[in-house]
């Protein structure tokens, strides 16, 4: 077992949850305190210490990080496209604010390692849209997407200028079945599952060929975790990873769950969230992250709905 102390913000969201039983593997139990603004969720229930914590209430998160020694933190707490739309400026505040607090008790502290995760949403119009490349144009214009970009520039700033190991990935749509969402565009790639077993229809709410990337939950955290586990001198992006595993329309995961689902049927009706897909990139280029530190992604469309049935009809 390693000796490291880590930290979870926001243990209770779509990531949060299947992030932190992985390390409570890696670590033991003990050593990975979980934290939300929520109550504990059931998965998490009595596989390890649990703290409720407010992100924005500095000095409470600095108490709690001498108290139990952290030497690391994955901050996963943010407000997500979709919902950040609905409150702009509450969504800047929270995701900027709750990241310059880990950072700078990071610096204080002398911590050894913060994980922070950015998105494909840093990308905009003005991005290419087919294999978008790590180093681009970056004009993002979801307050998301703002965020997640000025989030980047600060952790590749405390990197260089005061030697923190900030290390990020620029997450594509993660579709999973153990926690629920928290608000973001790609969500349909998950509710499509649940109606689809449920009432053989689903009523999306992006056009049918609409193109993201996306990702199945196992192979996020793997990534998560290879790259926390990479040597110092192999992260050589110190803004965020570009990671990419599979990028398909509506239409076509509508098809593949088809395949296992006799008579489902889909309809669309387009609402806000179009523009904002629209505005992403239809898949993405992660040469950077396969060379620098080996990444491979284990799950294509296929493998993935075959598993997230199986599991999902459990
Ligand atoms: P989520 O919304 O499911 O979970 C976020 C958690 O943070 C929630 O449990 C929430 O209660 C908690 N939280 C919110 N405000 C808090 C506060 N003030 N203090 C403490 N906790 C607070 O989000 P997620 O999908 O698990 O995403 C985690 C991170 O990964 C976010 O930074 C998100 O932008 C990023 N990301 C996610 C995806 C995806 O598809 N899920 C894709 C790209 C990037
Ligand atoms: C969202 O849709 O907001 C997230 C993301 C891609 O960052 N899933």
């Amino acid at each position: 077992m390693k000796k490291d102390k880590i930290l979870v913000i926001g243990a209770c969201g779509q990531i949060g949850v299947e992030l932190t039983l992985a390390l409570r593997k890696m670590y033991g139990d003990t050593n990975v305190v979980a934290s939300d603004l929520r109550e504990e969720h059931e998965l998490l229930k009595g596989s390890g210490p649990y703290v409720s914590l407010d992100v924005m209430n500095k000095e409470m998160l600095h108490v709690l990080v001498i108290r139990h020694n952290i030497t690391q933190i994955y901050l996963l707490a943010a407000i997500l496209s979709a919902t950040g739309e609905k409150n702009p400026l509450l969504a800047w505040h929270i995701n900027m604010q709750s990241l310059l607090n880990v950072l700078d008790i990071a610096k204080e502290e002398g911590l050894d390692k913060i994980y922070w995760p950015s998105s494909i949403a840093v990308f905009g119009q003005t991005s290419p849209k087919v294999d978008t490349p790590q180093h681009t144009v970056i004009e993002p214009t979801t307050i998301y997407g703002i965020s997640k970009f000025a989030g980047e520039r600060w952790c590749e700033y405390y990197n260089h200028r005061y030697g923190i190991d900030v290390r990020s990935l620029r997450y594509p749509g993660l579709i999973s079945y153990k926690s629920a969402p928290g608000g973001g565009t790609t969500d349909y790639a998950i509710e499509i599952f649940h109606d689809a077993l449920e009432s053989k229809a689903y009523n999306c709410f992006l056009k049918e060929d609409t193109y993201l990337p996306m990702m199945y939950m196992p192979d996020a955290i793997r990534a998560t975790i290879e790259l926390m586990e990479a040597p110092k001198d192999h992260i050589k992006v110190r803004s965020s990873y570009n990671l990419g595993a599979m990028s398909f329309s509506p239409k076509e995961i509508g098809a593949e769950i088809g395949k296992h689902v006799p008579g489902f049927t889909m309809r669309y009706e387009p609402d806000y969230r179009q523009q904002i897909a629209d505005s992403w990139p239809g898949s993405i280029d992660d040469e950077l992250a396969r060379n620098d530190w080996g990444w491979k992604h284990e799950y294509d469309l296929e493998k993935m709905t075959v598993d997230m049935i199986k599991n999902l009809k459990q």
